[in-house]
């Protein structure tokens, strides 16, 4: 059996889309992860700076099928004009059907989620270089489980929502590694002379997570960055675990009577 993996979030210390000359330094000086949806701006500025980047892509539903997951890859570095990606998710424990475009799905388009085929396939695009690293997102633990059961490279990220009001301890510890708008938070946030978004991404970071952060502005990109040469408090960090939990993002469109999955419960491995 393969190793447990790190449970999570991608690593990235700010996503800048900015393809001004003060961003490319900004970019060259700081790991960046990218959004393939997101890239509007010129990649052939980054790639001079291929090594300083972090960059990371997704499988979608309808390429989660074994001969599907390679083709997918390689359309997505040609969009990209790389010749791999750092880390390669599979987006959603989920298969739609193949002619599937995006969320514009029906719940008859849900079919069953074959684990073992599908990352062998995501092991192959690693073998041939094309992606660095390989990895899942939205999995629980059960999945997890299942997917170590044949897996020969461990799945290097599980990438999924964690924030302080919605902490994944159980998943958390599964992997043996340690609604934004709170009041708690709100009140440290004013105590401690940082942003609520601060105090969340510090949460995170002592998690030992790394949390995605997404900014199209200058000023909260830099605040973003200004995490790491402070801590919380034993106290504000009780007060945190305090919080009411909650998934924001429940995905209910996988969810069906007749489909792969019957309830909440089922796609979230017991953890909805
Ligand atoms: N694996 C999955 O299934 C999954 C699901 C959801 C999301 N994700 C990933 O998670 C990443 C983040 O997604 P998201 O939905 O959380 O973010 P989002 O909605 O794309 O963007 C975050 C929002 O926070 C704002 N923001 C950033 N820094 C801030 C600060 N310091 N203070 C106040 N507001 C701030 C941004 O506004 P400004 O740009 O104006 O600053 C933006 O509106 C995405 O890149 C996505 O790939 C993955
Ligand atoms: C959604 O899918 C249906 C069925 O495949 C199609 O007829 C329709 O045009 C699609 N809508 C959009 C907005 O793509
Ligand atoms: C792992 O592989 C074995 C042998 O092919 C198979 O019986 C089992 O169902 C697989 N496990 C999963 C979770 O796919
Ligand atoms: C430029 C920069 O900050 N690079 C760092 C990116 O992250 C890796 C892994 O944490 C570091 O080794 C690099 O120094």
């Amino acid at each position: 059996m393969a190793k447990p993996i790190a449970n999570s979030m991608l690593v990235l210390r700010i996503l800048t889309l900015a393809a001004s000359a003060a961003s490319i330094g900004l970019m060259a000086t700081n790991n960046v992860t990218f959004s393939e949806d997101n890239s509007k701006t010129s990649f052939k500025v980054v790639i001079a700076y291929r090594e300083e980047i972090f960059v990371t892509s997704k499988l979608w539903n309808n390429n989660a099928h074994h001969d599907l997951v390679l083709p997918a890859l390689r359309k997505t570095l040609q969009k990209l004009g790389l010749e791999y990606v750092d880390l390669y998710l599979i987006h959603w424990p989920v298969r739609l059907k193949q002619e599937v475009e995006g969320f514009n799905f029906s719940k008859e388009d849900i079919l069953p989620f074959d684990i073992k085929s599908t990352w062998e396939a995501m092991e192959k695009c690693h073998s041939l270089g094309l992606a660095k690293s390989i990895g899942v997102s939205n999995f629980g633990t059960k999945k997890l489980s299942q997917l170590l059961e044949n897996a020969t490279i461990p799945p290097a990220v599980n990438q999924v929502e964690m924030n302080p009001s919605w902490q994944q301890t159980k998943l958390t510890e599964f992997c043996k590694q340690k609604g934004i708008h709170n009041p708690v938070l709100e009140e440290i946030a004013i105590a401690r002379k940082k942003s609520v978004a601060q105090i969340a991404l510090r949460w995170i970071h002592e998690q030992e997570a790394s949390a995605i952060v997404k900014s199209f502005n200058e000023e909260r990109m830099k605040q973003n960055l200004e995490i790491f040469d402070w801590e919380l408090t034993r106290v504000e960090l009780e007060k945190i675990s305090l919080i009411p939990q909650r998934r924001l993002c429940k995905a209910e469109m996988y969810v069906s009577e007749n489909g792969p999955y019957k309830s909440l419960e089922e796609l979230w491995d017991g953890d909805p």
